[in-house]
């Protein structure tokens, strides 16, 4: 049982209309019922309903501000505790007078993320839920943040829960035939565990598959523009960014350092990167940038390689072709300045040629859509159902079910080389207690539950 109570600022600090200060605990109606002076007090205030009052310091009896202050009573709160929400104006001073009091009566100021941690241990919300409250906060597109509002009604912790209840079913099994070897009617042959783990690990394998699209949602997807110089990489930024941040011009070499800005491309955040351009030069400035662009394309996720398709290929675009293969980088390649191709015949010619090739004027607004399409495809990628699959989104979460697949892969292995049942049961009771750390449960009291459950044991 937490004993104290926890007051912060839940708006952010800066000039706003208004601010709103939690108080979150035990004492949350006492202490308010000291400042807080409206037509009723807090402590007789039905539980949540706002009611209007002034802030008065109890010291001075100056008054500090008007208020709107919400009650709302244990457990039916964010963090299940007794919960006070005080709207006062905006602005930092007086939101900071206000929490000084708080402070001076027997509050103390909330770690950071202690309202959600609250919720968690008591019990209103699992690991992954408290988890998701914060990707919440942080999403850069929609879509994001759609994918966090599921993991925080509970997705990721309904599969993972599925998982585990398989998982403690299996273990029940053997733990019954480790128990009382003499009970011979074997409730789990080693040859039907050793398929079901495998089907777990399928199941398993799924969502570590979908981390990568996950992290590409949360972290945001870097995405390079390359290509030698006067090609069009910083027009075409200006066009993805809808911006005029990179200087655009027709001399040769002008970008000189790497240019990043986000955009959202059909909800995926990407980070664009701008660059120098590839060729050799004598300036040292601008060879500086060109060995940034190089590294920007080496820590990139995608790479779109411009070219211009008025020009044949030269020695330096097959070089930062060459250069993205060699290092098995995902790339598109792509003609751009479409226009000044006034020859149908050569377009067609090129469009064979590079069949896997995108052309494109930036200059008229051509092919756009398309190059969108793409830098979405890749994000995607096979990922059919995108807005309704569970998604993993968390290193945490992922690091958790790899640990779990590799303790579930030994215990494969430890079946087919013929261990005894203990070891198996070992790496199985291990790889459960990973999953529990994604949700935070506790996994032998469940394990033992599952056993008497099942089981008349007396018999
Ligand atoms: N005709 C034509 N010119 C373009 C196109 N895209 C960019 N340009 C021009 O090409 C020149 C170089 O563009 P810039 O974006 O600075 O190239 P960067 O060096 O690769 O960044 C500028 O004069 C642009 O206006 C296009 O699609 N068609
Ligand atoms: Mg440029």
């Amino acid at each position: 049982m937490i004993n104290n109570t926890i007051a912060g600022v839940s708006t952010a600090v800066g000039n706003s209309g208004i601010s709103v200060i939690r108080m979150s605990g035990p004492s949350a109606f006492s202490i308010a019922d000291r400042l807080f002076k409206g037509r009723k007090t807090v402590k007789n205030q039905n539980t949540h309903t706002v009611q209007y009052g002034k802030i008065i310091n109890p010291e001075t009896g100056e008054m500090i501000d008007e208020v709107l202050l919400i009650k709302m009573e244990a457990p039916r709160t964010y963090t299940r505790e007794d919960v006070v929400e005080i709207s006062c104006h905006g602005g930092y001073t007086i939101a900071r007078t206000l929490l000084n009091q708080l402070y001076g009566l027997g509050a103390r100021p909330a770690e950071p993320g202690e309202f959600t941690k609250r919720a968690f241990l008591n019990g209103r919300i699992d690991l992954s839920q408290a988890e998701a409250v914060m990707d919440i906060i942080q999403a850069r597109t929609e879509r994001v943040s759609k994918v966090a509002v599921k993991q925080l009604e509970g997705s990721v912790s309904k599969k993972i829960d599925d998982i585990r209840e398989k998982l403690i079913a299996l273990l029940s099994g053997i733990e019954v035939n480790l128990d009382y070897p003499e009970y011979d009617a074997e409730e789990v042959t080693l040859s039907e565990a050793k398929k079901e783990t495998i089907k777990i690990i399928a199941d398993l394998d799924e969502l570590i598959k979908s981390f990568r699209f996950g992290k590409l949602l949360r972290e945001g997807m870097e995405v390079v523009i390359i290509g030698r110089p006067n090609v069009g990489k910083s027009s075409l930024m200006n066009r993805l960014t809808r911006k005029n941040r990179s200087i655009v011009t027709d001399i040769p070499g002008t970008t000189r350092d790497v240019i990043e800005e986000y955009v959202n491309i059909k909800g995926i955040p990407v980070k664009l990167v701008d660059t120098a351009g590839v060729r050799e030069t004598e300036d040292q400035l601008e060879q500086l940038g060109v060995e940034r662009s190089i590294r920007a394309l080496e820590s990139a996720d995608f790479a779109l390689i411009l070219t211009d398709a008025s020009q044949p290929l030269l020695a330096e675009d097959e070089e930062v072709i060459t250069r993205a293969a060699g290092e098995k980088k995902s790339f598109v390649l792509i003609f751009n300045k479409l226009d000044l191709l006034k020859d149908e015949e050569k377009i067609d010619r090129l469009k064979k040629e590079y069949p896997d090739a995108l052309f494109l004027s930036v200059k008229e607004d051509v092919g756009i859509e398309g190059l969108e399409e793409k830098i979405f495809d890749f994000a995607v990628q096979n990922n059919q159902d995108i807005d309704n699959q569970v998604l993993i989104t968390n290193t945490r979460h992922e690091h958790q079910l790899k640990t779990a697949r590799e303790l579930l892969g030994s215990a494969v292995l430890s079946i087919q080389n013929g261990l005894t049942l203990d070891m198996v049961a070992m790496d199985i009771k291990a790889a459960l207690e990973e999953l529990g750390k994604i949700t935070g449960h506790h996994a032998d009291e469940d394990v033992v539950h599952a056993i008497f459950s099942r089981f008349c044991i007396g018999k």
